[in-house]
């Protein structure tokens, strides 16, 4: 093989290469790729060795349809505390009721508080897609788009921020059974008490997604809405730093209900290797450290944020309070889509993206979007924000001068190499 292996290169790994040198090549050069990038997806994180054993654990083998002590199949002396620690953990770090480790991935996780407390062609409101809210909320394109009847809220178009006046007043009209707060691209607190207020105002469910800045709230750098919610989800894969994976926290009093239209509403068997490599991230997260990390991510974004407004970046409400920044390029005479395949080039990966009111396509949009949640991961600070910013201005500035390109990302190459990633193990 062309490659060495670091602490990773155990007797799995080495079967890998027997058996499928194909498919372990593409593994290693992703890891590489990984490594020597940086990655600003804002959505998306380095998993540490310990969740990744979990995660490529031998709990792969066993079916568990149902939940501990309620199972439809035997044999599930160790499978039963596996999911009772995440749970537990779950309950514990983020002071919730009730919670189910079991949803596949983010979307489910959203169906099953649709099946838990809808019925087909009921009201449901969310915020806009493009003004940063997540497909699931609602948005035409998705079964909860088809299936349910949805209406919108948004930000205000003078300053990005959340229009609760117009929340309020859509909620008022149209009496959704469903009130979503929380999305993809979002780069300030979320007031989830204001939203409690208007859906108890109009007698709706009220559900938290908090997949992007649910290790921000582990953390405590992002207020919390396990008191105001009726149902909490989320992925586990963002800044919880876990694997691909959601789950939901929930109010007892629902508890029933939607571990129902999980399973056997949803679902069959949990995926029993991802719920452990949940209940690692989860003991990682509850650990100090995750408190510096999570407040590291939010001062790193603001550091990048305030840099790139200093060389003429416009970003969505003006600044970040938490991990990510929406940027709207038209004032860089470039468009999203372009702008994102110059930037991936150079070694910065990060998403095109809608910006609110946008007058563009979400296929090429007008705007960009960051995080900070990989590289704090990595353990760039401050100093680090500055030389990304840097490299951003110099990309976007000459999108098609490809020498420039070239030389920005062995510069980022060889600055990469000072921050190893968490859970790589390629050596060369
Ligand atoms: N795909 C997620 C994100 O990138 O924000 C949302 O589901």
């Amino acid at each position: 093989m062309a490659f060495r292996y670091g602490s990773g290169m155990n007797d799995a790994w080495k079967a890998l290469l027997e058996t499928d040198s194909e498919i372990a090549e593409l593994i290693v050069a992703e890891e590489r790729r990984e490594r020597d990038k940086i990655r600003l997806i804002p959505s998306e994180n380095y998993v540490s060795h310990a969740v990744l054993a979990a995660t490529g654990s031998i709990l792969t083998n066993k079916y568990s349809e149902g939940y501990p002590g309620r199972r439809y199949y035997e044999g599930q002396q160790l499978i039963d505390p596996i999911e009772e620690m995440a749970t537990s953990r779950a309950r514990e770090l983020f002071g919730a009721e009730h919670a189910n480790v079991q949803p596949y991935s983010g979307t489910p996780c959203n169906l099953a508080v649709y099946l838990a407390f809808l019925q087909p062609g009921d009201t449901v409101m969310g915020i806009e897609l493009s003004h940063g809210g997540h497909l699931s909320h609602g948005h035409n394109v998705s079964a909860t788009g088809i299936w349910f009847r949805p209406v919108r809220y948004g930000v205000s178009r003078e300053t990005g921020l959340i229009d609760f006046d117009e929340a309020r007043d859509v909620a008022k009209k149209e009496r959704p059974k469903l009130i979503w707060a929380g999305g993809t691209a979002l780069p300030r607190t979320i007031d989830f008490e204001a939203f409690a207020e208007i859906a108890k105002e109009v007698d709706a469910i009220f559900a938290a997604d908090i997949a992007h800045i649910a290790g921000l709230i582990a953390g405590g750098a992002h207020p919390s809405p396990i008191p105001f919610a009726d149902v909490v989800t989320t992925t586990t894969h963002k800044t919880l730093r876990g694997p691909r994976g959601a789950m939901f926290m929930s109010k007892s009093e629902h508890a029933n209900k939607m571990d129902r239209a999980v399973f056997p509403g949803l679902q069959g068997g949990p995926h029993n290797h991802t719920t452990a490599g949940i209940a690692v991230a989860l003991k990682e997260a509850s650990q100090p450290e995750f408190k510096d990390y999570a407040k590291q991510t939010v001062a790193n974004a603001k550091v990048l944020a305030e840099e790139l407004m200093a060389r003429g970046f416009d970003l969505v409400s003006g600044g970040t309070d938490n991990h990510l920044i929406l940027i709207d390029l038209e004032g860089k005479g470039v468009t999203g889509k372009p702008a994102a395949k110059a930037l991936d080039r150079a070694g910065i990966e990060l998403n095109f993206n809608t910006v609110p009111f946008d007058p563009r396509k979400p296929a090429d949009p007008s705007g960009i979007r960051i995080g900070t949640p990989a590289v704090t991961s990595r353990g760039m600070r401050e100093p680090e924000m500055k030389k990304i910013a840097e490299w951003m201005d110099r990309v976007v500035a000459a999108p098609e001068n490809e020498d420039s390109i070239a030389a920005t990302a062995a510069e980022i190459a060889e600055f990469c190499r000072a921050f190893p990633p968490p859970g790589i193990s390629v050596a060369d």
